[in-house]
């Protein structure tokens, strides 16, 4: 095992791979863990030290992988063993480790132990998952699935549903059975032994559910298994460990991730992720920027000292931050520096989805180029409810997961050098790739990677950056987001114009650090304009 350096992953920064977008080597359209190993050197000259790799083992793909059948296995479609240990490898030998991606929930129902499980009441896999009695045609309570209609699903052979908070294709696992969670820990112990630096664990605030009372996330045994969970696989091993916790707060914030290592490095909260809509994802309304600076805020001052956090705008199941919270037209290039700028001023540790550090942009496709489980059932569930098909589609459009999914746009050829020009990729590529791409940012020092690159490097550079306690300032203000950083002698100020107009604005002197357009603002910020300021005690 790794010896890590105490809390390293204090000072890291994170790079999702989503790996049947990013890269295909063999000609079928799909990414894999080859053509990860062959964009290594992309990734070490952006700076990052580790890749949180979307799930690779053998999987149906109902949900992207999302639903396994082999812990223990790569799924062909992905490579081999070996090109996962190559992966790891030479990740290493540039400073890169491997974190994998852990669906602890639940499995595909073509795992083996579901297929038994199904077999009958006594085999000694039924209890491996969640199961109860009941009527075709009435389920044991209204739990819904996350993706549309009923979390409960019928097998008449056994007269018993068995409940799937995803897709019916994705059974939940029964944590209250000791043997079920032995056999993960075991299986986590495989993969810590083939060398990766850590972990992000999917849906994991929702393992200790109690579907009869309606409790899926934050369950009353939680904190225990994940204590036990930590206790008997990653806990004190200093890998990076970052659990998915939509069911998050401020409250529980500070165990997930106590500084005692009992759980977990940190969580991802999803709070300032759902201010842009109403009740449902499929909703969404404007956001109001003071919503979003609040809660920031909260998490910054809520968790310093006590835990740490996790800094994103993108990932996988989430619309493309510049289509986002910015402006994806004429100021499409400004707009997503400010927002990595504001983002990477604060205190935590950065993800970088793959694409963002291009400003790559959401799509506006037909249906027949959707290809998203979650969108796809929802499309069903809306219409059958009398949506308009065109309020679907807006929906889409605007949240869909494969706004993140579509290929990584490396370079202006056909398929944008993600596939070869004579395939067909899984998805289609956004065709914004002649203008977005990865050749054309690598040869300009003003494109977005290299201001990504820059914030990276200014991370390392600041303790400030890394540590300083984060003070709000001109919370009200509905276009400017500007905030401090402070640590003993040092201050950062950042200040960011989240709208298209220009707004006035007091800059302290001190030295720029970065700033977004091509000179220094003077008393004005422009449409999306950004700075970071350091001020040294004395100077002000
Ligand atoms: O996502 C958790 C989750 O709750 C998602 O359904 C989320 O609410 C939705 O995608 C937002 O649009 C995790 C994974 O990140 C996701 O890709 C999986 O589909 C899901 O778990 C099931 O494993
Ligand atoms: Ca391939």
């Amino acid at each position: 095992m790794k010896d890590f350096k105490k809390d390293w992953w204090k000072e890291a920064v994170v790079y999702q791979v989503y790996p049947r977008s990013f890269q295909d080597s063999n000609g079928d359209g799909i990414g894999d863990l080859p053509g990860i190993t062959s964009r290594l050197d992309y990734l070490a000259e952006l700076g990052i030290d580790a890749i949180w790799l979307s799930p690779v083992y053998c999987s149906p793909q109902d949900d992207g992988g999302y639903d396994i059948s082999d812990y223990r296995s790569i799924d062909p479609m992905f490579g081999t063993m070996e090109d996962f240990e190559e992966l790891v490898r030479e990740g290493e030998k540039r400073g890169i480790g491997i974190v994998m991606d852990l669906v602890l929930n639940h499995t595909s129902d073509e795992h083996a132990w579901f297929k038994e499980a199904k077999k009958g009441k006594d085999n000694p896999y039924h209890d491996y998952y969640v199961w109860r009695d009941g009527k075709p045609d009435k389920a044991p309570n209204e739990l819904r699935s996350n993706f549309s209609g009923s979390a409960w699903e019928y097998v008449p052979e056994l007269g018993q549903y068995y409940l799937h908070l995803f897709s019916k294709k994705q059974p939940d696992l029964n944590w209250s059975n000791p043997k079920v969670r032995q056999e993960l820990y075991d299986m986590i112990r495989f993969w810590m032994e083939k060398g990766v630096w850590g972990f992000r664990l999917d849906v994991i605030d929702q393992v200790g559910k109690e579907p009869d009372r309606m409790i899926t996330e934050n369950g009353p045994r939680l904190h225990e298994y994940l204590r036990e969970l930590a206790a008997n696989t990653f806990g004190g091993h200093g890998m990076i460990t970052v659990g998915e916790a939509w069911g998050s707060n401020l409250e529980n914030a500070p165990l997930y991730s106590n500084p005692d290592g009992s759980e977990f490095s940190m969580i991802f909260q999803f709070e300032h992720m759902v201010l842009d809509q109403k009740r449902q994802k499929w909703d969404p309304v404007p956001l109001e920027l003071p919503k979003l600076k609040r809660c920031l805020a909260k998490w910054q001052t809520g968790l310093h000292g006590k835990g740490w956090n996790s800094l994103f705008w993108d990932n996988h199941d989430l619309p493309r931050i510049v289509s986002r919270f910015g402006n994806d037209g004429e100021f499409r290039v400004i707009s997503a520096k400010m927002l990595a700028l504001v983002l990477h001023g604060l205190e935590g540790t950065p993800y970088i989805f793959e694409g963002e550090e291009l400003g790559m942009t959401n799509v506006q496709y037909e249906l027949e180029d959707y290809r998203d489980i979650e969108s796809l059932n929802m499309v069903k569930e809306r219409s059958e409810q009398g949506y308009s098909m065109e309020s679907i589609m807006e929906s889409i459009r605007r949240v869909g997961r494969d706004n993140a999914r579509t290929p990584m746009q490396w370079d202006n050829t056909p398929n944008a050098g993600f596939c070869s020009e004579d395939v067909t990729p899984w998805i289609r590529v956004n065709p914004n790739y002649t203008t977005i791409n990865a050749k054309d940012q690598l040869s300009d020092e003003n494109s977005i990677f290299h201001f990504y690159r820059k914030l990276i490097v200014l991370r390392k550079s600041y303790p400030v950056i890394r540590e300083g306690s984060f003070r709000l300032l001109m919370e009200e203000d509905p276009d400017l987001f500007v905030y401090e950083r402070l640590l003993g002698e040092q201050k950062l100020f950042v200040a960011a114009n989240f709208h298209g107009t220009e707004r006035s604005i007091e800059i302290p002197e001190g030295k720029v650090l970065i700033h977004n357009y091509e000179d220094v603002p003077n008393g004005v910020l422009r449409p999306y304009e950004a700075l970071m300021v350091l001020i040294e005690s004395g100077q002000e």
